[in-house]
This record gives C-alpha cells, sequence and structure tokens, in this order.
C-alpha cells in the first residue's frame, strides 16, 4: 500500500489541539505508513533547506523552519490577512501587502524543495488548507509525479470576494495542478465550478493568464466530520463527570446555553451574545434560569483584526453583564482558555442548548462534537448557522441566519422551552447524520478517490 504523506502549514504538537485539522488527521497517519510535513513553529534568522524527522506522541513527523521575515509575509500576511477573511467573505477586514505574496510563494517553494527529497514514487500526497495552494505546482515543477491532492478546510468565496485577492489567477492555476480538490460543503463545489466555468477576464493588469484548465482535477464535496462515537465515550469519562459536578453546582439548576470556538471573526460571537442579550431583554422568565458559557481561546492574536474581535466580544459581554447581573446571578461566563477533549465534552452533555452561529464557516466540528456528547435520555438542542457547512448535514439543527440576533434569540427561546419527545426526535436524527459524516470515513473517502487502488503509485500525470 502506498505511503501516505499529509502537508499542512503547522505538524501537530504535544497536548490538546484547539485546531479542527490537527484534532482530524491525528488518527488517519497512525493507521498508515507515512508522515506528517509541515512547518515546526520554530522562528529562525535562516530558513532551514532540509526538514528534520522528529516522533510526536508516536506520530512521524518532518518539519522544516521558517524566518521571520517569511511567517509575517506568509503566514500572518498573504494567508491569514487575505486568504482567511477573503475566503470567509470578510473583504472588509482583508489587509493587502503587495509583498505577502512572494513571502507565501517562497515558503511554498521552501516546502517543496525540503519535500521532494523525502518522497518515493508511489506516495500520496495529501495538502491541507489555503496556506498551500501553490505547493502542488511547485513540487511538480520540481518534477514530482506522484498523486496531489488538496483538501480547502475553509470556505470556498464567491467569484466576487475571490477577484479581490491579488494573483486569484494564479492561485486557480495552482488548484489546478492538484489531482483532486476537496471542499468541505456543496456550496463550495458550486463556487468553484462557477469561477471555473465563467472565468472573468483577469482584474489583474497584465495578467499572462486568461483562463485556466481544470479538465484533469476532479472537484468534489467531502464533508468533513468527527467521530460521535468516541465524544459519546469522552462525555462518560471520569474527567468529563468531575466537569460536569463542578459546572452542576455553579449552575444550581440553570439551564446552560455553551458555545464553543477559536477566537475568531468567523465564528460571530458579538452577534451570539447580543442574540443572548435579546432572550434576557424580551423573556424576563428566563432570566435566573438560564446561564450562557461562552469558551474561547484567542488565536492569531499577532493580527489587529482579532485583538478587534476581541475587544469587541469583551465589551458585549461586559454589557450584558452590567444591564442583567445581580448580587446572585451572573447571566454570562466567558472563559478564554481551551480545555481538553474530555472537560469539553462533560460541557456539551451539560448543555440544554449548543450555540454554533459562525457567521461563515467551512463545516464547524464543534456541531458535531456536541451532537457526539448528548445524553440519548435527555439530548441538548443544537442552535446552528445556515452559513457553516454542518448545515448542509444537520438538518434537524435550529438552523438560523446568524446575522439576525432576533432570529437567534427566538430560536435560543424555542430550544429552551422544547419538549423532551421532540428533542429526542431530532437528536437521533442529528446523532445518525453525525454516525454518517465520521472522520474515519471522511479521510478514506479522500484518499480512495485520490488513489483508487488501480491508479496508484503509477505516476500517468504529465508535468
Ligand atoms: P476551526 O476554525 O478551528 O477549523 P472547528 O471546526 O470548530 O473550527 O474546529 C475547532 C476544533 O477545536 C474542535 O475540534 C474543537 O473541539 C476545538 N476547540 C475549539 N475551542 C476549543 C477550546 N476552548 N478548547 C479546546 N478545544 C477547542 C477549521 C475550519 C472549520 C472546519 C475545520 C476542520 O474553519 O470550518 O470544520 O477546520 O475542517
Amino acid at each position: 500500500m502506498s505511503r501516505i504523506i499529509i502537508v499542512s502549514n503547522r505538524t501537530p504538537g504535544k497536548g490538546p489541539a484547539a485546531g479542527g485539522l490537527a484534532v482530524a488527521l491525528r488518527d488517519t497517519l497512525a493507521a498508515r505508513e507515512g508522515f506528517w510535513f509541515g512547518w515546526s513553529g520554530k522562528l529562525v534568522d535562516e530558513p532551514s533547506p532540509k526538514a528534520k524527522f522528529d516522533s510526536i506522541d508516536g506520530l512521524s513527523v518532518a518539519q522544516v523552519d521558517l524566518t521571520r521575515e517569511d511567517y509575517q509575509a506568509y503566514y500572518a500576511g498573504f494567508s491569514n490577512s487575505i486568504l482567511w477573511p477573503s475566503f470567509h467573505l470578510r473583504l472588509d477586514l482583508a489587509t493587502i501587502e503587495a509583498h505577502w505574496y512572494e513571502g507565501y510563494r517562497r515558503v511554498n517553494t521552501q516546502f517543496a524543495r525540503a519535500l521532494l527529497p523525502l518522497l518515493k514514487p508511489d506516495d500520496i500526497i495529501w495538502v491541507h488548507d489555503y496556506h498551500l495552494i501553490p505547493l502542488a505546482s511547485e513540487l511538480r515543477q520540481l518534477g514530482a509525479r506522484n498523486r496531489i491532492g488538496f483538501y480547502l478546510h475553509i470556505p470556498f468565496p464567491t467569484s466576487d470576494a475571490l477577484y479581490a485577492i491579488p494573483h486569484h489567477q494564479e492561485l486557480m492555476r495552482d488548484l489546478s495542478r492538484y489531482d483532486l480538490v476537496g471542499m468541505q460543503a456543496n456550496r463550495d463545489v458550486t463556487a468553484f465550478t462557477e469561477f471555473a466555468e465563467h472565468q472573468a477576464p483577469s482584474t489583474l493588469a497584465g495578467s499572462p493568464l486568461k483562463s485556466v484548465d481544470f479538465g484533469r482535477t476532479e472537484v468534489a464535496a467531502f464533508p468533513i466530520g468527527s467521530d460521535p462515537d468516541a465524544f459519546a465515550r469522552l462525555a462518560a469519562s471520569p474527567a468529563a463527570i468531575k466537569m460536569i459536578k463542578r459546572m452542576e453546582r455553579s449552575l444550581n439548576g440553570q439551564q446552560l446555553i455553551l458555545g464553543v470556538d477559536r477566537l475568531d471573526y468567523s465564528k460571530g460571537l458579538p452577534q451570539r451574545v447580543e442574540a443572548y442579550e435579546k432572550l434576557l431583554a424580551n423573556n424576563t422568565r428566563f432570566r435566573r434560569e438560564v446561564h450562557m458559557l461562552q469558551v474561547a481561546p484567542p488565536s492569531r492574536d499577532s493580527i489587529k483584526e482579532y485583538k478587534q474581535t476581541s475587544d469587541e466580544l469583551d465589551a458585549i459581554c461586559g454589557r450584558v453583564m452590567g444591564r442583567f447581573a445581580e448580587p446572585d446571578w451572573q447571566p454570562l461566563t466567558y472563559v478564554k482558555r481551551a480545555y481538553g477533549q474530555p472537560s469539553l465534552a462533560g460541557l456539551y452533555r451539560l448543555a440544554r442548548v449548543g450555540l454554533v452561529t459562525p457567521l461563515r464557516d467551512g463545516m464547524n466540528l464543534v456541531a458535531h462534537e456536541y451532537i457526539g456528547a448528548q445524553d440519548p435520555a435527555d439530548p441538548g438542542v443544537l442552535i446552528l448557522s445556515r452559513f457553516a457547512g454542518a448545515a448542509e448535514i444537520f438538518e434537524d439543527a435550529i438552523l438560523v441566519n446568524p446575522f439576525d440576533t432576533d432570529e437567534t434569540a427566538e430560536a435560543l427561546r424555542m430550544a429552551l422551552d422544547m419538549d423532551l419527545p421532540e428533542r429526542q426526535r431530532r437528536w437521533q436524527r442529528l446523532m445518525k447524520a453525525a454516525k454518517k459524516h465520521n472522520v474515519e470515513d471522511w479521510s478514506k473517502a479522500f484518499l480512495d478517490r485520490l488513489a483508487p487502488a488501480s491508479t496508484a503509485g503509477t505516476g500517468t500525470r504529465d508535468i
């Protein structure tokens, strides 16, 4: 069987990981031969031309270091200040600096040069996410003939947003150098196809690219999932039970509304707290009866837009506290730290409402995990944004437009008032869907499509 080489911006680190990618892929690699390639997390003065092998929690990883300058341009700059906001349709939060693109390509070239000598001819390469769109182009230029697949964990933008990205034509050509491009949802494949079929003239003056040939690249939706049975087991583990007991003591009979996210402007956190504020303002009967817990560890905090979101969230949480808190009742708790999966599973199980309301999200694994952790005898209710990829899978959640805080407030009221038979009916269907879209089948489906047994390792692709 061919080896699998996973490539992502960062290799996984030790201990609990707050990123969806690491959580999802660690298990895939544990089952196949191969290694995980990516940035070590170290910043150095001179870029390392060769990768260093290491073993992290039994996983074989090959790592390169980045220079500070490249990190700024490639990671904080082009990837997270241009691609991330644009792909999430937040052009208002994008910052464009022309020189970042050179850094983005330089790091992709560095990755390709360091990876190439480690490859065997029949290795299957699976590249992850927007940081590494040019990697197949770079590897093919160096002569690699392996099957190479790309998976985009975030949404694919509409054509308008794509046109706003500097060098978008080259990026699309880069995508066409993959054998398989996987997306989270049908919505993303539709957006991609629209661009590929219509390809309006380049907005880049003087671009040599007039069109991109996607003839040999297959593009399809492979919705990612979690391991819902594992979350069910975790929710009954000693660490989860400890967390549940602690929380039950402090809740003292109040119903828990729970949000768990990386602190990111795509997650719609200020809107979410505002919806909760409206619930309390419009329904006095819920005061003292409910409590909202938002867990949101900071991420990418060197980027100014993330700091702004954090400040905005601090302000709105303070406002809700000031407006509704009483000496013996706090309407909400906002925790800025990461928890291990067992503790998270305990929180999920205890929560009467899982509030997952991103403004736009590739999938959203928290929705999957929340469903997995519920008690079948007394399940909670999932409120889910229509703009998460998960909405294509979880039709039995209460689906909301997260920009409409009145609608989300009403969904909260409905969820809190929902009777047990209705909660059970909805949860059973949600759990069935979560099991159908589990992470193991996701990676198997992608790899089977990338390298069907009959073609694996034949290196048939032109370069
Ligand atoms: P993320 O934007 O990171 O992932 P998400 O899918 O919700 O979003 O994954 C978050 C993961 O981090 C979950 O597994 C969750 O348990 C964990 N996590 C979040 N907050 C945590 C906390 N406080 N403590 C501990 N763990 C925490 C990107 C895309 C998503 C896509 C995933 C996977 O943006 O749309 O679903 O990749 O493809």
